[in-house]
């Protein structure tokens, strides 16, 4: 609070002559100067990991890093409230980290203010430290596959590349999505983009476990009456919003309507994903706060406050989960390859 520029003179009135080896009072010395004091200075960018995040307890959360910027040469404070036990922030070389592993399940909304001199900066975020262990390796006991898919390890082919080809693979056993869930997976849509079809599907339903959608534009989702979907579509046929390749939200398999697919979250245009290269997927439901995400290589594609249960299933929680395909005239393999879920099926 004193910033400024301050120009100074300090004046002596007596003064020392060498000559005469005596003080000689009729002269005086100035001696001037300017002396700076800056406010002190702080910007915070976010360099690496996410403010929202779903972890699983006993599992590090991805690190949370901001760069500092700052003209200030004492000591940065730093002070987080309400981060998960086992979280914490620290800053080395000007790097702010928020690091750590919790036990304790919960949802963590944080603060993290910086303080340089009397200048503060604050950011928050939710950390969700979800109480499930997770599976990474798929129990085939635990699932259904329905027509043309198969299963080796943790990768499902749920089509090969061949015309009229479906494949489904449900658990065996309903989920409670009165409890979170997530689910992280590579999706393969092929590498035939001109000529490749129908596209996957990510698909919560509570009719049976060998539901079967149908192939060809069907995507092995339409024909399931009931149903909450994420559609990965590849071809566009009557009622798709764009010939690019495209991911969206269908309720009860309504894949041909166009207005069906901004219904709930708009789709999202993705270019070309039949390119041969696997896309890490990651499902998110977070039951008590109602949340719903879906990330594709790393980019958010949907996260909305949605009552799935309410307003897809007449507000029954209990569901089957899994992913269908199809091919038509058009062909693509199509493959999804487990990285993790939780919770384990029962
Ligand atoms: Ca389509
Ligand atoms: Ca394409």
């Amino acid at each position: 609070s004193f910033e400024g520029v301050y120009n100074y003179s300090i004046v002596s009135d007596v003064v020392f002559d060498k000559s005469t080896n005596a003080n000689n009072i009729s002269s005086t010395l100035t001696i001037s100067g300017t002396i700076t004091v800056l406010e002190p200075s702080l910007s915070l960018s976010l360099s690496t990991g996410s403010l929202a995040q779903t972890v699983t307890r006993t599992y590090a959360i991805s690190p949370i890093q901001y760069t500092l910027d700052t003209n200030y040469s004492g000591a940065i404070e730093v002070n987080a409230s309400n981060l998960p036990s086992g979280v914490s922030a620290s800053i080395t070389n000007n790097v702010l980290s928020l690091t750590g592993t919790s036990t304790t399940e919960g949802i963590y909304d944080f603060s993290v203010t910086v303080s340089v001199g009397s200048v503060n900066k604050s950011f928050s975020g939710t950390i969700i430290v979800s109480p499930y262990n997770c599976i990474t390796n798929l129990n085939t006991s635990d699932f259904i596959l329905v027509s043309d898919a198969t299963i080796s390890g943790n990768e499902v082919t749920l089509t090969p590349s061949q015309s009229g080809k479906k494949g489904m693979i449900w658990t065996k056993n309903k989920i409670d999505l009165d409890e979170d869930f997530s689910i992280e997976a590579d999706l393969y849509l092929g590498n035939l983009n001109g000529n490749g079809a129908d596209g996957m599907a990510f698909v919560l339903q509570r009719i049976s476990n060998t539901q079967d959608g149908g192939d060809g534009t069907n995507i092995g989702l339409g024909n399931i009456s009931e149903s909450f979907a994420v559609e990965f579509d590849t071809y566009r046929g009557t009622g798709d919003p764009t010939t690019n390749d495209h991911i969206a939200i269908i309720k009860d398999g309504d894949v041909r309507s166009s207005n069906a697919h901004s219904a709930y979250a708009s789709y999202v245009d993705v270019g070309n994903i039949e390119d041969g290269n696997n896309h890490r997927t990651i499902i998110n439901w977070a039951a008590s706060s109602k949340k719903f995400s879906v990330s594709f290589d790393g980019t958010v594609i949907f996260d909305l406050t949605i009552d799935i249960p309410d307003i897809f299933f007449n507000g029954d929680s209990e569901v089957y989960w899994g992913f269908t395909a199809a091919t038509g005239a058009l062909v693509n393999t199509q493959k999804v390859s487990f990285v993790e879920f939780c919770p384990p099926l029962n």
